[in-house]
């Protein structure tokens, strides 16, 4: 099996060890371009790692592929018609993360709504040489509106913070209702333009896919208005990312609090390191010691199980395969 980009525990690494003949590019950067990784390939009967696009071409080369474990619960990396075709098993790490990349969605809310990176960022500079004024001011987070697109796992944990820990609305817009979410959290589902009017703080939760790509676009950011705050945690792609820029710039929204982008590492270039209303974060949804341990502990049960041939706890695609 090939482990890449994301290093394994010594025990979890143990365990594959145990089983089959492991090979390790976790330091390789650009794998893609990488020939030993190209030469393995064609050798490899699994996968497990995360943050590379494994697109058709590469995996054609992979011909005795026989599972792919993500350590992420987004599966936008993935070709998933093509491993269904190929009879290929993919696993991903979804509960496990839910509650960290939920307080997630909350540092950004309230880093966003109080301007806490901004005046920190004054304070280290030396520049707090008065108190804070009007300029300067938040505004609150409690007791107001959220707007949550995509009321899956992670949707539903920030929907409970919302409610129990800050007294807010909680508002939703998914592609299903959820009727014992909407009794639990009070939370009723909208249009998504009515849901973006009548959101103080919009954060979106949706997976990447062809249906939610950009879906976040001028349009939507002037739904929202002047007063809105946008935070993303789920993927870049779902915003037109110019389109924030300049919805930023202009005021049309007042701030965002984002973890994703278009391009990752974002671009340093980019105008959103600069802007004082956007918090930007490296991808952190789920960077904690617990949780990225959790996560690779599932996902070496995953790898492990589905080449032994068993169900692996957390398939994506096992219902789509021969054997589901
Ligand atoms: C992953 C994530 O670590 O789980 C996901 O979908 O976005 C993160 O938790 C991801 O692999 C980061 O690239």
């Amino acid at each position: 099996v090939i482990v890449y980009k994301r290093p394994l525990a010594p025990d979890l690494m143990a365990q594959l060890e145990q089983r089959f003949t492991v090979l390790d590019f976790t330091c390789v950067t650009d794998l893609t371009e990488d020939a030993d990784f190209l030469e393995a390939l064609p050798r490899a009967h699994g996968l497990i790692g995360a943050s590379v696009k494994l697109d058709r071409e590469l995996l054609a080369r992979a011909e005795r592929l026989e599972a792919i474990s993500s350590i992420s619960v987004g599966v936008d990396n993935y070709d998933i018609a093509y491993l269904n075709e190929r009879d290929i098993v993919l696993c991903h790490t979804p509960d496990v993360l839910t509650e960290t990349t939920a307080d997630t969605a909350f540092l950004l809310i309230l880093s966003a709504a109080r301007r806490g990176v901004e005046l920190a960022n004054m304070v280290r500079k030396g520049e707090w040489t008065e108190s804070v004024k009007e300029p300067q001011f938040g505004v609150d987070v409690h007791h107001k509106t959220l707007g949550i697109v995509g009321m899956g796992r992670i949707g539903q944990a920030i929907g409970r913070r919302a409610k129990f820990g800050f007294g807010m609305t909680v508002n939703y817009h998914n592609r299903s209702r959820h009727e014992i979410v909407e009794q639990e959290l009070d939370a009723t589902w909208l249009e998504f333009e009515t849901l973006l009017e009548r959101s103080d703080i919009v954060c979106v939760t949706v997976p990447l896919s062809d249906a939610t790509r950009k879906m976040f676009d001028q349009k939507a950011f002037e739904t929202m208005g002047a007063e809105c705050i946008f935070v993303n945690i789920s993927r870049g792609g779902v915003v037109d990312e110019p389109a924030l820029i300049e919805a930023l710039q202009n005021g049309t929204i007042r701030a965002a609090g984002l973890d994703v982008f278009e391009t990752e590492p974002l671009p340093a270039d980019s105008p959103l390191t600069r802007l004082d209303n956007a918090v930007t974060l490296p991808h952190i949804g789920s960077a904690t010691h617990e949780t990225r341990f959790a996560m690779a502990e599932l996902a070496v049960q995953n790898l492990i199980q589905s080449l032994q041939g068993d169900r692996p706890q957390a398939p994506y695609n096992w219902d789509a395969l021969d054997r589901g």
